[in-house]
């Protein structure tokens, strides 16, 4: 005969052989969650009762190394993740009685701590006098690669999800230089790219020969009343007699 209950055994039993059953605790992890990706130091969290009392909360990675202890509720700490390999774990939390009865809550989590691979091939096409295109090879991460951080001389002018950037608004003539980070969903963000610098045309100097001269206005002439984006230099959406005359502006007598 058993009981769960050790009074109920005293109350209603005058002899004979009993075994008394200590119910072990409930226990419950309520962070991280089942499923979660986690990084850096995160809060464990677990909630546990018993019949008689909780004596403590052990949680130990992938069931073999302990990472904490609490003995009071809310049973927690802070986990320094880093202390395991990125990568998916199990996340046991035991929870001990009075009796040393114990019962175990484990939930399955992914440390990601590892950044993406940097991104590489990172080339700069320039289209006019004031448009830069980048591309790059995309990164791979443990997890996954959520964002591209652009940056133009040093400083972040973008995030982006896909591999290529278009950098507009910039003024002619002029070299700026380019690089990019990626990041994962944790924000572990990579090393950086290859630096590419890249040119705009000189104002009016539509085939970026480096001139503006008889072969630019001959384009202009051709293009003369379309929305072709290279002859529209002042970007109203028409090559006209405004980019006819920005373009007589900049000539080139050399
Ligand atoms: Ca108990
Ligand atoms: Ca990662
Ligand atoms: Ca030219
Ligand atoms: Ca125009």
């Amino acid at each position: 005969m058993a009981s769960s209950d050790n009074t109920d055994i005293l109350a209603s039993t005058t002899g004979g052989t009993y075994t008394v059953v200590d119910p072990s605790p409930t226990v419950s992890l309520t962070a991280p969650t089942n499923g979660s990706v986690v990084s850096g130091s995160v809060p464990v969290s677990a909630t546990a009762t018993d019949d008689d009392a909780v004596t403590r909360v052990d949680f130990k990675i992938d069931g073999s190394t302990l990472i904490g202890s609490d003995s009071t509720s809310p049973y927690s700490f802070s986990w320094n993740t880093t202390s395991v390999a990125s990568g998916p774990h199990v996340l046991p939390a035991e929870a001990f009685d009075t009796g040393n009865n114990s019962s175990v809550f484990s939930v399955n989590i992914t440390v990601d701590n590892q950044p993406p691979s940097a991104p590489s091939s990172l080339s700069a096409t320039v289209s006019s006098s004031t448009q830069v295109t980048l591309n790059w090879t995309a990164s791979t991460d443990n997890v996954g690669v959520t964002a591209y951080d652009v940056y133009r001389d040093s400083s972040l002018i973008a995030t982006v999800v896909t591999n290529s950037y278009v950098d507009s608004g910039l003024i002619a003539g002029t070299t700026y230089s380019y690089f990019v980070h990626a990041k994962d969903n944790q924000g572990n963000v990579s090393s950086a790219s290859n630096t590419i610098s890249a040119t705009t045309f000189k104002r009016g100097d539509l085939n970026n020969d480096g001139f503006v001269n008889i072969f630019d206005l001959s384009i202009l002439l051709s293009r003369w009343r379309t929305a072709d984006a290279v002859a529209d230099i002042n970007g109203d959406g028409e090559v006209n007699i405004f980019d006819l005359s920005i373009l007589l502006s900049n000539w080139d007598n050399s």
